[in-house]
């Protein structure tokens, strides 16, 4: 469990975690040893690669560059089973818990397990919520689920606890990839009150200071996707 337990020590000690997330679908093979050369230059403490509608053809042969040229974690962030890759240090292991689709909450979950048996990528149970944004994500039209509203913190904070108490060992406040507005700082104030466990927030995060607002409200993950897809000096600029 050592990705996990670095990352609640990381909560104990009020560090910061911040995660480049890279979707499959737009890395192109021949550019990618200089994409990874920038996340080396960047702050950035885990690399997530998944999408929500990739089909998984190029998974291992990404994982491997970026094993074979970075040290820091990396994990699967699945939007589908078919992108898990034995040669990740991790998976977060999703139930969308905003929605109620059943695929979604274990049916995928399910068709994974041949994809994890016999590997030894690190699981992570990770309750995932979307929170309204300003726009319909990819990710809503995908999951074919309805957001929580962005005012909603009671029932984004019944969610999150629900989902501890099933045994989800992480919570992740995610407003979608391109979102208009992040994760409200009420909501990450609130949902990280309640729930004792470290709280990733992503989506639509654009500039310094959302990423300084998330952790100050109790995030202990940040990720960042567009803003870096956009422009690959973000961190170094
Ligand atoms: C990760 O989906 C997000 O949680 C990434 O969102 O692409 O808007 O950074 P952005």
């Amino acid at each position: 469990n050592n990705i996990y337990n670095e990352i609640c020590q990381a909560k104990h000690k009020s560090q910061k975690l911040l995660a480049i997330l890279l979707d499959p679908e737009k890395i192109v093979l021949e550019n990618f040893l200089e994409l990874i050369r920038k996340i080396k230059a960047s702050p950035a403490t885990h690399v997530f690669v998944g999408g929500s509608t990739y089909d998984g053809g190029d998974m291992d042969k990404i994982i491997l560059l970026l094993k074979q040229n970075l040290t820091i974690p990396i994990l699967i962030f699945p939007g589908h089973p078919s992108q898990i890759s034995r040669f990740a240090d991790g998976l977060l292991f999703l139930m969308l818990l905003s929605g109620r689709n059943p695929d979604y909450l274990i049916g995928y979950q399910v068709e994974a397990i041949p994809y994890i048996s016999n590997t030894t990528i690190e699981v992570i149970s990770t309750g995932y919520l979307l929170i309204e944004s300003g726009i319909e994500t990819t990710v809503q039209k995908v999951s074919k689920t309805k957001p929580i509203h962005r005012n909603d913190n009671q029932l984004a904070m019944q969610t999150a606890l629900a989902g501890v108490l099933i045994g989800n060992k992480i919570i992740y406040l995610e407003a979608g990839s391109g979102a208009q507005y992040p994760v409200p700082t009420d909501m990450i104030r609130t949902v990280a009150q309640y729930c004792n466990v470290p709280l990733i927030v992503g989506g639509g995060i654009r500039c310094r200071r959302d990423i300084d607002n998330a952790y100050e409200a109790g995030a202990t993950l940040v990720v960042i996707g567009t803003a870096f897809e956009n422009d690959p000096n973000f961190f170094t600029t």
